[in-house]
Parts: structure tokens; sequence; C-alpha cells
């Protein structure tokens, strides 16, 4: 861990970007904003049945994406490793997947891999890529016990979390989606696209000690010099802590710890949520976390079109003319 964990230390500061299918409506449905803090979470929010939500992938144009713009807008910002939503809870790859059919790839008229791009501009800009991915919860395999449970509270409504609900035996079909999706994804974002930095996982909280460990010891073994966060299942699972969303400090920091943080209230692209945070607020809990010994994650959620607003790049702007004058390099 000791050998694995060193780039990051000297990080410090990193870029999170969401981008998925819900960058797409923007926290809008057939006309109405979704009231909802998280635009990525709008198929759950507004009880999207999945054959409709998938339709969204039709008008996936992305034609502005350009990665090389969003590596170099890390890097102008003095950001040293970026951290990309190759699944999110929706469940559709933003990569090219041979495991499932839903994804940016096979599904979009965009077609692209994101990933490989990202990987690409990456490697020529000297910026760590690191990848999160939704391994608890996908709301689009059947199997997942995501749709459900604790999260919200057994909220119902739509095709895949009915039948769940109803099943008698939820651990073994869920076992089931991580050995038919989870895992097999998990592999081929670790051998598809060189050296990853970190495995992001999430919402750890619904699976079992022994899945999480299971998800570890996959990334330690095949790719040995990547990290994974403490998300995967809960405090002291992977090789450090994070703190919830927008948190400034650990409340016990035994370990190496991170702060992930939005610049207006969603991660996903809303364009709803006009509710910017100012830079003064930014550049001070990125200062405090950092003097505190964590490592700070800023957040941005490019359209679907595939651009960062200007609002964000203002933001960055201004955390990359502190770092160019006060930042070690
Ligand atoms: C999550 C996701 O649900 C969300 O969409 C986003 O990706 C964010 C980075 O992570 O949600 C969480 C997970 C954990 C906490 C809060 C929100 N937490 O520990 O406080």
């Amino acid at each position: 861990r000791e050998q694995r964990i060193a780039w990051w230390r000297e990080a410090k500061v990193g870029l999170f970007i969401h981008w998925g299918l819900y960058s797409l409506p923007g926290g809008v449905w057939k006309g109405e904003s979704v009231n909802a803090a998280y635009a990525e979470h709008l198929q759950l929010r507004a009880q999207i049945p999945i054959h409709e939500y998938e339709q969204i992938a039709d008008h996936f144009h992305a034609s502005r994406f350009d990665a090389s713009a969003w590596v170099r807008a890390a890097k102008d910002s003095g950001l040293k490793y970026m951290i990309f939503t190759a699944k999110h809870h929706e469940g559709f790859a933003m990569y090219d997947s041979q495991v499932s059919d839903y994804s940016i790839v096979k599904a979009t008229p965009f077609g692209r891999d994101p990933v490989a791009e990202l990987a690409a501009a990456c490697q020529r800009e000297d910026m760590v890529l690191c990848l999160y991915y939704s391994h608890a919860m996908d709301w689009h395999h059947p199997d997942s016990q995501g749709n459900t449970l604790d999260y919200p509270a057994n909220i119902g409504a739509y095709d895949a979390l009915h039948t769940w609900e109803k099943d008698d035996n939820k651990s073994t079909r869920y076992e089931r989606y991580l050995q038919e999706k989870a895992f097999p994804q998990v592999k081929e974002l670790l051998t598809q696209y060189g050296p990853i930095g970190i495995l992001w996982f999430d919402c750890g909280h619904k699976i079992t000690d022994e899945q999480g460990k299971q998800f570890v010891d996959l990334v330690h073994d095949v790719q040995p010099g990547c990290l994974v966060n403490r998300r995967v299942r809960r405090e002291g699972f992977g090789d450090y802590e994070n703190t919830g969303d927008n948190q400034r400090h650990m409340r016990t920091p035994r370990r190496d710890w991170e702060s992930i943080a939005t610049l207006n209230h969603s991660w996903g692209y809303n364009q709803t949520d006009q509710k910017w945070r100012s830079s003064e607020d930014i550049l001070h809990d990125m200062i405090h976390v950092v003097s505190m010994g964590g490592n700070y994650v800023i957040n941005v959620g490019p359209t679907g079109d595939g651009e960062i607003d200007a609002k964000s790049l203002e933001l960055l702007g201004v955390i990359g003319a502190w770092l160019h004058v006060n930042g070690e390099s």
C-alpha cells in the first residue's frame, strides 16, 4: 500500500467528472424540473421505466466532447488526477464494454470510447486517470439490489425494482449481478486502458464485507498499483478513507483521506441548479482540507454535449491561479 499511495499523497488535488446519460436531460424530464439535488439520480427520482430511460442513449451525440480539453482544464487548474464515471448508478457503461450492450459505444450515435480517449490524453499531459464505478447499485440490471433497499427507502415503481422486491432470494440474485456484470466490468476497466490510479467505488454500505473484499482483491490482483477508496465497503476498507460528500474533515483521521466537493449542488450536469459556490468558499475548503492532510477533489458535470459549462471553468480558473502561485509545482 505504501508504494501504491505515494503518487496520491503528493498529488493532493484532483478533478471529479460526472458524465453519463443523465447529463443529457440535466435534471429535467418531460419538460419538468425534477426536484433532486443530484441530477445523476434522475432515473430513480422521476421513477423512469428502464425502457424509457434507455432511449436517452439514442440522442446522445456528445458533439462537443474533447478528451484533451477536459484533461487540459484539469491540468491548467493545477489538479493532478482525474476521476471519471465509467458507470454510475444508472448502469450505463461510458466505455467500450463487452460485458453489456448498454454502453456508450454500442448504444449511442456518438459511438466512441471516452475512457480510451481520456487515457490517451492523460498520458500526454501527465495526468493520473482514475475511474468511478458504481459497484453496489445498478438501476439497469434486473438483479441489482441497488434499486431498492435502503436507498432512498424502497422507492418503488419501475420494472426491475418490483420484480426484485418480490423475490425471496435477494442475495442470490444480487450475487448474480456481481458475477455477470460488476466484477467483469471492473476487470475490463483495469485491463483495457493501461494503469489506473484509483478504482473509485461508491455506496458500499449496500454490500457485505465479503463482497467488498472481493472487489478490493480483484483490483489489487489485476493492478497492484491501483488504489481503492473506502466507499468500496465501509470505514477501514480500501487504501484510504473518504469523507461524506462535501464534508471537509474526518472525525478521526487515522489514515489517508480524501474530501470530494461539488461546485453547485449536483454531481451530474443540472441545468436547473445555478446555486454556485463562491470561489472564495472553494479555495477556503481546499486549503483547509489539504492543510489537515487530506486530498481535495473538485467535481464538474459536463453537459450531454460534452462541454464543461462556463461557470465551472471560471471557478476552476480561480483555483488554477491560486495553485499556480502557491502550489508546489
Ligand atoms: C454518491 C452518489 O450517489 C452520487 O451520485 C455521487 O456520485 C457522489 C459522489 O456519491 O452519493 C453519496 C455517497 C456517500 C455519501 C453521500 C452521497 N456519504 O457518505 O455521505
